[in-house]
């Protein structure tokens, strides 16, 4: 069985309030010609289709018009599209019945009492189990394993099985997320991949923007990512993941297959930041006919530049390019931050917190890493002074 994997399309995404349908156009032109010359069994489409659980008419229209053609591109080819956290599970059945003509099969919301609906059957070729972003407060227990243990039941021909599911898996590479931490990404808290149950050959995961494999070695459970960055920090390359499996059992071949993004997102300076006087001219020399979105990284003494948006914006004017934001970090005042101790205060002091000051002193971040080393290193030597004593 032959799956293209795709996910987070977020059709209707606006950057900084500029208009991306260009670009978003230019991804699903590029989606049916990979249909047309790799002709796979299936297409899924891993939750996020839109940005927004409200998007407007002509990203519905973009939406039901790609699908027509990557269907003509393949019409035996099944197309399972499910609902992202980003979606609106009812909003995205309403055309269940007629897309079902073109081989679509949209899943909204989890169906406890029917299963058979999760399920979908490719004769002779394989199982895809579809599930779409689920609430794990509401999630029945073991739902993943009921439905991979049916699937298996019926699988008598030892065909491959698919599933799918929207959602954060711990351990996984999750940077490009805003406010995220190792527990919640993007709102979903990180559940164990154990929790999604064990059967399958393939888990087509959709949520996190990085494309990875969660269970290294194994190349089983999949992050396709983005086709087209949704943030500036989402400077990865963005692809679909091509899957191939031979049998149930059978280890999965995966192919990335590069989205061609025309307007690309710059961060300028291309790494770290700098002050704004050599930002604005980095600016100020970017091509004329290079169409890209800009974020400027500016590092300041102490207060930001006045007008330094309008500034920026002025600058682009002429050019291809888009200004989108300024990001601010202040410079490191090491000198000034610095406190001094007396002998009896430094002898009061807690080692770790000598150690933290030490650390800002230098500009160093002092991260959970950094404390655990510290506590690690801390212990030996309190050991070894005990041990001579
Ligand atoms: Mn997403």
């Amino acid at each position: 069985m032959k799956i293209l994997h795709t996910s987070d399309w977020h059709l209707g995404h606006v950057l900084y309030g500029h208009d991306r349908t260009e670009e978003q156009q230019s991804m699903l032109d590029q989606m049916v010609h990979i249909v047309e010359e790799q002709q796979p069994d299936v297409f899924l489409l891993c939750g996020d289709v839109f940005h927004t659980s409200q998007p407007s008419n002509m990203t519905q229209t973009m939406l039901s018009d790609a699908l027509m053609k990557i269907h003509e591109a393949n019409p035996q080819m099944v197309i399972v599209m499910t609902a992202g956290n980003h979606d609106s599970p009812t909003k995205h059945v309403i055309f269940q019945k007629p897309w079902r003509a073109l081989n679509v099969y949209a899943i909204g919301q989890l169906k406890k009492e029917e299963l058979d609906e999760h399920i979908i059957e490719i004769p002779g070729k394989g199982f895809i189990i579809a599930i779409p972003h689920v609430n794990e407060q509401t999630l029945p227990e073991g739902f993943f394993q009921q439905l991979l243990d049916k699937v298996t039941e019926r699988n008598t021909e030892g065909l491959p099985v698919v599933m799918t599911a929207h959602t954060t898996v711990k351990g996984c590479t999750f940077k490009c997320h805003e406010f995220a931490t190792e527990l919640t990404v993007g709102g979903i808290d990180a559940i164990q991949l154990e929790q999604l149950g064990e059967g399958y050959d393939y888990l087509a995961l959709g949520h996190i923007h990085h494309g990875q494999f969660v269970d290294l070695g194994k190349h089983r459970a999949r992050y396709c990512g983005t086709p087209l960055p949704i943030s500036f920090d989402e400077n990865f390359s963005h692809s679909i993941s091509m899957v191939e499996i031979d049998k149930h059992g059978a280890i999965p071949t995966v192919t990335e297959i590069g989205i061609h993004n025309p307007h690309p997102l710059v961060t300028l300076p291309e790494e770290g930041f700098a002050p704004w006087e050599t930002t604005k001219k980095l600016l100020e020399e970017y091509a004329d006919d290079d169409p890209a979105y800009i974020r400027l990284n500016v590092e300041i003494e102490d207060f930001q530049p006045v007008e330094a948006s309008a500034e920026a914006a002025k600058l682009t004017e002429g050019k291809q390019c888009r200004f989108c934001t300024l990001n601010f970090k202040k410079k490191a005042d090491n000198q000034a931050e610095a406190k001094v101790l007396t002998v009896q205060e430094f002898q009061a002091e807690k080692p770790i917190e000598i150690a933290k000051q030490y650390a800002a002193y230098e500009g160093i971040d002092f991260d959970e890493e950094m404390t655990e080393l510290f506590d690690e290193v801390l212990n030996l030597v309190e050991n070894d002074t005990r041990n001579e004593k």
